[in-house]
C-alpha cells in the first residue's frame, strides 16, 4: 500500500515527488446473446475512445452464433483489459448484469457501466456519462429528457409502449426518473455496494426499473443525460412479449418488496 514504506528503506530524491495514482478502473459490462455481428465493432469503438483503465466484461449466455468464442479471442488481444463470463444458456438480462456487476466489483472497478451490445447505446456518449458521475452517484443515459430521443424508425406501437412503460413505472412507484427502462447507465462502485444486489429478481426491462428504484429510494443522487437511442442495425431484438408482461406486473412486486428497503440494506453483510 502507498505510504507503507519502512523508515529504513533507502529513499531516492524522486520519492519526494507526489505519487501519481493510476486512473480508476472503469468496467463496461456488456450482456450478449447472439451479438457476433456487433461485438467486434463495439469493442473497437470502445477502446478507440482511449479512456484510461477501461476494461470490458462480456457476459455471454452460450450464444448459438458464437459470440462467446469471438469474445474469448479478445482476451489475448487486449490482455488484462478484457474478460468474459460464460453462462450455460439464455438466462436473461437481469441475472447477466448482476453476475457482471459482482465480478466487476470483485476485480476492483471504481466505475461500472452497463451497455447493450447493439449500438443503441452510442459509445461516443460514454465520456460525457462518466464525467457526469463526478457530481452524483449514478448516471442514466436518457431518451426521455430534453435532447434525448428514440429512433424515428421505431414503429408507433413500440414508441408508445416504451413511453407508456416509463410513465406507468413512474406513476406506480412514485419516483421521478424519466427513463426508468433504459439500460445505458454508469454506476459508482459505492452505489452498487450499497444496494441489495442479491435481492434483485427482475430480468428484462423491469430489471432496469428495479435497479433505478432501489438507488432512488436509498437516496443516491441520479442524473439523466440525454442521448439518441438508435435501433439496432445488425442482429435481432431479444425482448419479447413475456418480458413486457413481466415489466407490467413486476412494477407492483417492486413496490411491495422494497417497502422496507432501509432495513433490508442495514442487514446486508459488510
Ligand atoms: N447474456 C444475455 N444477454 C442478453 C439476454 N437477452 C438480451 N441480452 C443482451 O442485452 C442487450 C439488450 O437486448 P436487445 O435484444 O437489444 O433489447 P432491445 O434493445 O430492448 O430490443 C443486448 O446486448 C443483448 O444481446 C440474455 O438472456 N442473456
Ligand atoms: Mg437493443
Amino acid at each position: 500500500m502507498f505510504g507503507m514504506v519502512p523508515a529504513s528503506y533507502p529513499q531516492k530524491a524522486s520519492s519526494t515527488r507526489p505519487i501519481r495514482l493510476p486512473p480508476v478502473k472503469i468496467t463496461v459490462v456488456i450482456p450478449t446473446f447472439n451479438e457476433a455481428a456487433n461485438l467486434p465493432k463495439l469493442v473497437g469503438s470502445l477502446y478507440a475512445l482511449a479512456i484510461p483503465s477501461l476494461h470490458i466484461l462480456v457476459v455471454d449466455d452460450d450464444s448459438p452464433d458464437g459470440t462467446g468464442d469471438l469474445a474469448d479471442q479478445f482476451i489475448t488481444e487486449f490482455t488484462g483489459r478484457f474478460s468474459v463470463i460464460h453462462r450455460s444458456g439464455k438466462q436473461g438480462l437481469g441475472t447477466a448484469y448482476i453476475a457482471g456487476f459482482q465480478r466487476a466489483l470483485l476485480e476492483g472497478a471504481e466505475v461500472v457501466i452497463q451497455m447493450d451490445a447493439d449500438f443503441s447505446h452510442p459509445p461516443e456518449k460514454l465520456p460525457e456519462l462518466i464525467n457526469t458521475l463526478k457530481n452524483c452517484d449514478m448516471v442514466l443515459g436518457s431518451r426521455y429528457v430534453t435532447g434525448g430521443a428514440v429512433d424515428e424508425r421505431w414503429p408507433f406501437w413500440r414508441r408508445s409502449l416504451s413511453a407508456f412503460g416509463n410513465w406507468y413505472a413512474r406513476a406506480v412507484l412514485r419516483f421521478p426518473v424519466r427513463d426508468a427502462t433504459g439500460g445505458y447507465r454508469v454506476w459508482r462502485r459505492e452505489t452498487l455496494l450499497g444496494m441489495p444486489l442479491e435481492a434483485v429478481k427482475s430480468n428484462g426491462y423491469a430489471f432496469q426499473v428495479e435497479m433505478a428504484y432501489i438507488a432512488y429510494k436509498l437516496g443516491y443522487t441520479i442524473r439523466e443525460v440525454p442521448f439518441y437511442f438508435a435501433d439496432r442495425q445488425w442482429g435481432t431484438s431479444k425482448m419479447s412479449f413475456a418480458i413486457q408482461r413481466e415489466a407490467a406486473f413486476r412494477v407492483w412486486g417492486i413496490l411491495f418488496e422494497y417497502r422496507h428497503l432501509q432495513r433490508m440494506v442495514s442487514e446486508l453483510p459488510q
